[in-house]
């Protein structure tokens, strides 16, 4: 880091020392799976600077703005709408964690067996290590699976701000008047908070902005279906982490810039692995930086992702709101339609889903899948049978991996991924016959 934040983490309430530890941590894992990659575009370059600094500077830029009267809003999950918090200037930023930290207090407060993200949550809140956390003016909550559900109502006895967002379970009619009456009193919510009176210009704005940044990954997806592939998985799943952090015109200018120079790549059938390698499509539980493990054992085992289907990644981003309407009740529609499609796990039946991953799969000519279900998720857990099914009856070969934050099983994996890129490569083989 560039500069010393430690009055400003100070300020925040952190635990120095503990957080000292973690940004030790964290460097050292960006070193040894990041930057030891080869050929990453140079546009990368912006990306490590925000990963340097995703402690500092960005705290820093949010610390100023809020000084200047912008509010910072935290959210654990995709459905919480950015175009509402953007149109009251406001900043929302995300707050699941990827690593366990502070275990042992956790366990006092939640079940052992709740999934690593929640855990994680906590172990972030009760290890006072997340700046983000720690300045945010609002923090949402929202009713999805039981997991985090249930552990909002301990989070609410450890922080002072905490909002509970309401969602539904079924895409159905009701479901729908649902998910447009929680939003509407979101929007209450933030204009309560900012003293900022949302009207249909602002949002217009505010869906402006978020749709840009959206476009933008777009943009990368598109490129990643190439062979050979522009950038590494780990490249883009990074890009999309901080889709969640950084300023949203910084990041989308960013990520146009690197997509010009993938562009050329692709011209000149330039690829971080070569023509042919076996192509991966990562399913299943969102990955919050720093949870790199399993990409990383990927991408360390002779195949390339791809493309992500996932909430950190094309679940989380695919649909644009529309913001041709004009009057307010009009775009908080439009809002609604783009949000009730995101197929998450919690919703049931959850079909589309299916049919998303199959598309995905054909899409970015993925010669397999791998679904990424962490331990004790339910919903994904149990929803990787039928996904598995559904794409193995297409042709697709399925790896189901379920797995925590922990590295104990790393070997394991790396096994198991290995022989599923074989299998891959010997029926490839066996498909061409060239031999
Ligand atoms: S829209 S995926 S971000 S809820 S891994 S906490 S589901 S037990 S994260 Fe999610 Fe919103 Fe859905 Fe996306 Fe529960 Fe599973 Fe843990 Fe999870």
């Amino acid at each position: 880091m560039s500069n010393d934040y430690t009055q400003m983490w100070k300020e925040l309430g952190l635990d120095l020392t503990a957080h000292d530890a973690l940004l030790q941590v964290l460097g050292k894992g960006y070193q040894d799976i990041f930057l030891s990659q080869s050929d990453r575009p140079t546009g990368m370059d912006y990306f490590n600077f925000v990963m340097s600094e995703v402690h500092g500077l960005r705290i820093k830029e949010l610390v100023d703005g809020k000084k200047e009267g912008h509010k910072i809003v935290g959210s654990y999950c995709v459905f919480v709408p950015e175009e509402i918090v953007r149109a009251a200037d406001a900043t929302l930023v995300g707050l699941c964690a990827g690593a366990d930290f502070a275990t042992e207090e956790v366990e006092k407060v939640l079940p052992r067996n709740t999934c690593a993200l929640i855990k994680s949550a906590f172990g972030f809140k009760l290890g006072k290590v997340c700046p983000y956390l720690e300045s945010t003016d609002m923090i949402v909550g929202e009713n999805t699976c039981d997991g985090k559900k249930k552990s909002y109502e301990v989070l609410d006895t450890l922080v002072p701000n905490l909002y509970v967002m309401d969602l539904p379970q079924m895409k159905s009619t009701e479901g729908r008047a649902v998910l447009r009456a929680e939003y509407d009193k979101f929007k209450k919510a933030i204009e309560d908070l900012t003293g900022v009176t949302i009207d249909a210009p602002r949002l217009k704005k505010g869906i402006e902005i978020v749709n840009n940044k959206r476009k933008a990954v777009h943009r990368l997806s598109e490129l990643r279906k190439a062979d050979p592939v522009p950038i590494s998985g780990l490249d883009a799943l990074l890009i999309n982490q901080v889709f969640f952090y950084d300023d949203p015109t910084r990041f989308t200018d960013s990520v146009n810039k690197i997509c010009d120079e993938l562009e050329v790549r692709v011209r000149e059938g330039k690829g971080v692995r070569p023509k042919g390698s076996p192509r991966m499509l990562l399913s299943g539980c969102p990955m919050a930086v720093p949870n790199w493990k399993l990409p990383w054992v990927i991408e360390t085992s002779g195949a390339v992702i791809v493309g992500e289907e996932s909430c950190v990644g094309e679940r989380g981003t695919r649909n644009l709101t529309d913001d041709s309407a004009a009057t307010m009740d009009e775009l908080m529609e439009a809002i609604v339609d783009r949000y009730f499609k995101i197929d998450c796990a919690v919703f049931t039946p959850n079909a589309d889903r299916l049919e998303h991953v199959k598309e995905m799969s054909a899409a970015y000519k993925a010669d397999g899948v791998i679904h990424y279900g962490l331990q004790f998720c339910q919903p994904y857990q149990i929803e990787s049978l039928p996904v598995e099914k559904a794409l193995e009856n297409s042709g697709v070969p399925t790896l189901r991996v379920d797995t925590d934050y922990s590295m104990e099983d790393v070997e394991q994996i790396k096994t198991r991924v290995e022989a599923f890129v074989e299998r891959i490569k010997m029926s490839a083989c066996s498909a061409c016959r060239c031999s």
